[in-house]
């Protein structure tokens, strides 16, 4: 299996009921290595640039203001099949649909304020977190 790194956002619903730990040992234990890693407050330019592909569904206005109402973890996931796995580890985007012991089933609280990003195919991922990360600020 090949290493890959993919990018991880902790949302504003988890770190304002401070899980930022519990989440990312869910990562950690599963093999991933966070080997990137800032908080930061999104403005929203910049959630509706990293949202720009949805930006003609419904939920996206509401979307860029959750997105922006605290503070996120944006960080970058180092490991075998990183991009699946770390999918796997969030679960379904409703949590309503969330396999048990996944992040969104024990964590989510709705649709929209489902606790954790994570990029969806290895292009995505380059490009994400591109837009976070410096190539030096990524320690593998
Ligand atoms: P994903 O995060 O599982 O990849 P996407 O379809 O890419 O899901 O949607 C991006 C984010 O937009 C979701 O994680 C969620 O926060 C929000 N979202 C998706 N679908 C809906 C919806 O039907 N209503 C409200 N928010 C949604
Ligand atoms: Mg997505």
């Amino acid at each position: 299996m090949a290493v890959e790194r993919t990018f991880s956002i902790i949302k504003p619903d988890a770190t304002r009921r401070n899980l930022t730990g519990k989440i990312n040992a869910r990562f950690e234990e599963a093999g991933l290595r966070i080997v990137a890693q800032r908080r930061i407050w999104m403005t929203r330019q910049q959630a509706e640039q990293f949202y720009a592909v949805h930006k003609e569904r419904p939920f996206f206005k509401d979307l860029c203001t959750f997105m922006t109402s605290g503070p996120v973890v944006v960080q970058v996931l180092e490991g075998d099949n990183a991009i699946a796995k770390n999918r796997e580890i969030m679960g379904a985007t409703n949590p309503a649909n969330a396999a048990p012991g996944t992040i969104r089933k024990d964590f989510a609280e709705s649709i929209e304020a489902n606790s954790a990003h994570g990029s969806d195919s290895p292009d995505n991922a380059a490009i994400e977190i591109a837009y976070f990360f410096a190539g030096a600020d990524i320690v593998g």
